[in-house]
């Protein structure tokens, strides 16, 4: 069967509101049809994802202030937009599992009864869209049609989420035309939650940034449904990211064997040109863009980015496990991003962006905290407020983000686009951690990779609401997003024993450790090259190893970090493991876990009692009292 070509409807046709239907999939036509009816749009719009769309809607919200143009000379193509001040990052606390059994939403995610959710949803949903547009935006996660991909179609009432969709998937005409009768996709269904028209028809004017204080980010795992009320922000908002790619996909990936991870994939090619290919899972704003665009400071090695945010990765028929970037663009953190940080990303940002909450310059171009050394002498700050070097509050919010297509990244891998994905020879687990993490540990086999993931604690970052710089266990870097029991997750990596020839190895990284004063004992950034090039080593075998109770770590000398500046003392911080603090943080791992009472892989308890098996003996005892 054929699908019909896609004729938008456009505000010109005021016609019945499901006049044009560009597909014959019934169940889309279907579920289209009872959410126009649910949320009484004044129009339905089927977006096909392209220049002439996204130049309607760009238009649209300029003239409506969602969108500011920036300076063509200084930023050509580009936007910036200012959210509602409590609108500026996912809402951990609001978004639900909805899974039948409440054990398998397990003890770390917010469970809620699926029929009384679902009728919930059904009253925050009724009429939401009154005197508003409903755009029905078809995507794919992964290359349309590829082996691994998987179709979506997200129902928004948000033209600025229909642009950020085009950036971030596969959007459009291509997805719908997927889309045969008969074919599953995840239905999204997605609103701001500020109807311009009331139930007794009374209007209101619209707003920049439509939003409401009632926010609901709902997964129904069992069905693959995913529901979004109140907010127009990223994660909570671009369905096809966290909440498909990562929390209904982490529930196909269970039952179909494979792995969803909040992982980047990169491609790094030693000076003899041997290919390597990592994913590494960091916590929202720990460094996964940065190290996915790395520029190397040491001579002969390359880095090119296959993604900075998901991985999708299946067993393979090499027996390998081959990985895919889902997502089509990066949705990225724009504070300390800049061109000693991230030249990468700065040469990425130059075009064709929409920024959402950075600072604006006087001369209409972007500026956060990080971009320059000197900030400039004025600037209008991200809610729009004049602002100055001495003002107290930062000019961009800390979670401001840049919305850009990945082939605007200049270190973009060409296998980006390979439907059968790129075969994983290491994961990399790390966090923010100021103490205790080495800044690079190999585990000693996968069960004890497994444990260094699920052990993963970091400081928090305002990539979500709670509080900044508070330690917290955030297991695989999954904490907020995986979509069933975590213990059940732990269990499902232990699985890939058996599912996977040859695994890849696992390591622990951490950037973040600082010294008594508080500085960053490791310089980062491009310097971050010199421990992908241990590792690297590590897996042609070339590189050698010390153990400690908390994993391998490069032998003397065996770290090039020729030409650095840090002391020989750092160095030994940076790798120092303090048995006591980690006795503690075993104590603290074993007090976590038990939410999970006997669901808890035994694996993992035998690590962590592994782990004090081998720091009780180098814990300093106190002297025997002398004899009498
Ligand atoms: P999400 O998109 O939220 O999932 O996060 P991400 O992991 O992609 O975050 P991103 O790479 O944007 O992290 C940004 C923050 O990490 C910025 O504050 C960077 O300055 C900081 N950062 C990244 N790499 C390093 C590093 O090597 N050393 C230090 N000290 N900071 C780093
Ligand atoms: C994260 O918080 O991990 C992000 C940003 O990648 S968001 O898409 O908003 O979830
Ligand atoms: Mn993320």
């Amino acid at each position: 069967m054929t699908t019909a070509p896609i004729r938008p409807t456009t505000a010109q046709d005021d016609a019945p509101q499901l006049s044009s239907t560009p597909t014959d999939h019934r169940g889309l036509l279907d579920w289209v049809r009872r959410t126009a009816l649910l949320t009484q749009p004044d129009e339905v719009v089927w977006c096909d994802g392209s220049q002439a769309e996204f130049d309607r809607l760009t238009a649209q919200m300029v003239a409506a202030g969602t969108l500011l143009p920036l300076n063509p000379d200084k930023r050509p193509g580009s936007f910036l937009a200012r959210t509602d001040p409590g609108d500026v990052a996912r809402v951990e606390s609001r978004t639900f599992i909805a899974s039948r059994r409440r054990e398998d939403a397990g003890p770390t995610n917010n469970w809620r009864e699926p029929e009384a959710l679902r009728e919930e949803l059904a009253g925050v949903f009724s009429g939401c869209m009154r005197g508003r547009t409903m755009y029905v935006v078809p995507f794919s996660m992964g290359p349309v049609g590829g082996p691994i991909s998987r179709l979506g179609v997200q129902i928004t009432d948000s033209p600025y989420v229909v642009v950020g969709m085009r950036t971030m998937t596969r959007m459009g005409e291509q997805a719908l035309a997927a889309l045969a009768p008969g074919t599953t996709f995840v239905p999204a269904l997605h609103s701001v939650g500020y109807p311009l028209v009331d139930a007794v028809g009374r209007r209101r004017e619209d707003v920049p940034w439509p939003c409401n204080d009632l926010k609901y980010v709902a997964h129904f795992p069992e069905s693959r449904e995913i529901f979004s009320f109140g907010s127009g922000y990223g994660g909570n908002a671009l369905l096809g990211k966290k909440c498909f790619a990562l929390r209904i996909a982490s529930v196909l990936a269970r039952e179909e064997g494979w792995l969803a991870e909040h992982m980047l994939v990169l491609k790094v090619t030693s000076p003899e040109g041997r290919a390597f290919h990592l994913a590494a899972a960091f916590p929202s704003a720990c460094g996964k863009t940065n190290l996915a665009m790395l520029r190397p400071t040491l001579p002969g090695w390359r880095v090119e980015t296959i993604g900075d945010d998901i991985a999708w990765m299946r067993p393979g028929p090499d027996g390998r496990l081959r990985a895919v970037n889902p997502e089509a663009g990066f949705f990225g953190v724009a504070p300390g991003t800049g061109w000693s940080t991230n030249p990468t990303a700065m040469r990425m940002l130059e075009r064709d962006v929409v920024f959402t909450n950075t600072a604006l310059t006087d001369d209409g171009d972007v500026w956060w905290e990080g971009m320059t050394e000197q900030p400039p002498a004025h600037l209008t700050d991200w809610r729009g407020r004049s602002w100055t070097p001495d003002s107290p509050t930062p000019a961009a919010h800390p979670n401001a983000r840049f919305t850009v297509s990945a082939a605007r990244c200049p270190s973009i891998a060409a296998e980006l686009e390979d439907p059968e994905g790129v075969p994983i020879d290491a994961v990399l687990f790390g966090g923010r951690r100021r103490s205790n993490v080495p800044l690079v540990a190999e585990a000693g086999d996968w069960s004890h990779g497994v444990f260094m993931g699920a052990s993963i604690s970091s400081e928090q970052t305002a990539a979500a609401e709670g509080t900044v710089g508070r330690l917290r266990h955030d297991p695989f870097a999954m904490l907020p997003f995986t979509g069933y029991d975590m213990a059940d997750y732990f269990a499902h990596w232990l699985s890939m024993r058996e599912r996977v020839e040859h695994l890849p190895r696992v390591y622990s990284v951490n950037w973040f450790r600082r010294g008594a004063d508080g500085r960053f004992l490791w310089p980062g950034f491009g310097e971050n090259s010199r421990v992908l090039e241990w590792i690297c080593r590590r897996l042609e075998g070339s590189a050698g190893a010390r153990h400690t109770p908390v994993g391998w770590v490069p032998a003397p000398g065996e770290l090039d970090v020729a030409g650095l500046e840090v002391s020989p003392a750092d160095l030994e911080e940076l790798f120092a493991v303090d048995p006591a603090a980690w006795l503690a943080e075993a104590d603290a791992l074993q007090e976590w876990f038990a939410r999970f009472g006997s669901r808890l892989p035994a694996d993992i308890e035998g690590h962590l009692e592994l782990l004090r098996w081998r720091l009780s003996p180098l814990v300093a005892r106190p002297a025997a009292p002398a004899p009498a």
